[in-house]
């Protein structure tokens, strides 16, 4: 038997769960080699502090410092028919720079004909008015790399370690950061168990990696850190439930849940995390999989105990 699919356009006919291409990839530039220079107040960031992809864009902009420059948006964490929504809540709020309701009228905006899903995080330009980019791979690479008259030195991609970083950040998505989405979104048991499994693979491969290094490329934090955190700090909150990824907990992984703790405990990241909009947007808006949208109550976490990581 075949179920409902969350997002029926991104199915296979085996029940895989196939996301949808980013559609916005311009470029901003620092030495003004596109049409869309690195000008402090001008750029304008809409994401949801439910969602993973959008948290690693929220965690690269506090990293390098770039606060200040530019400026962030958190929409409601429930998301009906209507999609990504403004209104002002806790932790959330109305739009101050369009005035959007919804932020479908963001892709609107940007082009009419627009028929993908809405999705966050966007990278707004204030100038030209229009969406600069919605991937965040490459809002983190523009944020580490092209601000450079406004960002600290922090390196999130160094060029000593670009290929090797580059290979592990694929497979970290491909098999963690979507693997969940992939076991959470299969219409089919098979699709579900081939997902699960592999995620699990993964993650038993980066727990013995994370047996010798405090961090995955050794002492400094990069973005394929960020990346892995953005997964692992909702695992056993929403994964475990909501999405089937039942196997193991990440609190039975010693190396990987010191390591979730270590990093949440960096300077700035815990206000990244927000549990009530990480758990009422799941548990809410996937009526497929949770369709009396009841949000549990646990499980009780304390991410800020002792990581024990630093003699590593
Ligand atoms: N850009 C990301 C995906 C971003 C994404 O799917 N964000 C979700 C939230 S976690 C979203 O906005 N979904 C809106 C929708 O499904 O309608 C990617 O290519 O992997």
């Amino acid at each position: 038997m075949t179920t409902r699919p969350q997002f029926p356009d991104e199915q296979s006919k085996s029940g895989q769960f196939e996301r949808q291409e980013d559609a916005f990839r311009y470029f901003i530039s620092s030495d003004g080699s596109t049409p869309f220079p690195a000008e402090a107040g001008r750029y304008h960031l809409y994401i949801s502090l439910a969602c993973p992809w959008a948290s690693r864009t929220l965690i690269a902009l506090k990293v390098k410092g770039l606060e200040e420059f530019i400026g962030f948006t958190v929409v409601d964490p429930v998301r009906d028919d209507r999609g990504w929504a403004f209104r002002d809540g806790p932790g959330y709020s109305h739009d101050p720079i369009n005035g959007f309701a919804f932020l479908s009228e963001a892709y609107v905006a940007s082009d009419p004909g627009y028929r993908g899903r809405v999705t966050v995080p966007v990278l707004w330009d204030k100038l030209s008015k229009r969406i600069v980019n919605n991937s965040e791979d490459d809002i983190c690479r523009m944020f580490n790399d092209e601000f450079t008259s406004h960002a600290n030195n922090t390196d999130l991609f160094p060029s000593s370690i670009r290929d090797e970083q580059e290979e592990l950040s694929r497979f970290i998505y491909g098999t963690v950061n979507n693997g969940v989405y992939k076991a959470g979104f299969a219409t089919e048991q098979n699709a579900y168990a081939s997902a699960c499994i592999q995620l699990f693979k993964s993650l038993d491969f980066l727990e013995e990696r994370l047996s010798k290094n405090r961090y995955l490329f050794g002492p400094g934090i990069v973005e394929a850190d960020w990346r892995l955190f953005c997964t692992l700090i909702r695992f056993d909150a929403v994964y475990h439930g909501h999405f089937k990824c039942n196997i193991r907990r990440i609190k039975d992984y010693s190396n990987l849940h010191g390591y979730l703790l270590d990093l949440y405990q960096q300077p700035g990241m815990a206000e990244t995390v927000n549990f009530e909009h990480i758990k009422r947007h799941y548990y809410m808006t996937h009526e497929e999989i949770n369709p009396n949208r009841i949000v549990p109550i646990g499980p009780l976490e304390d991410f800020t105990a002792p990581h024990c990581r630093e003699k590593l």
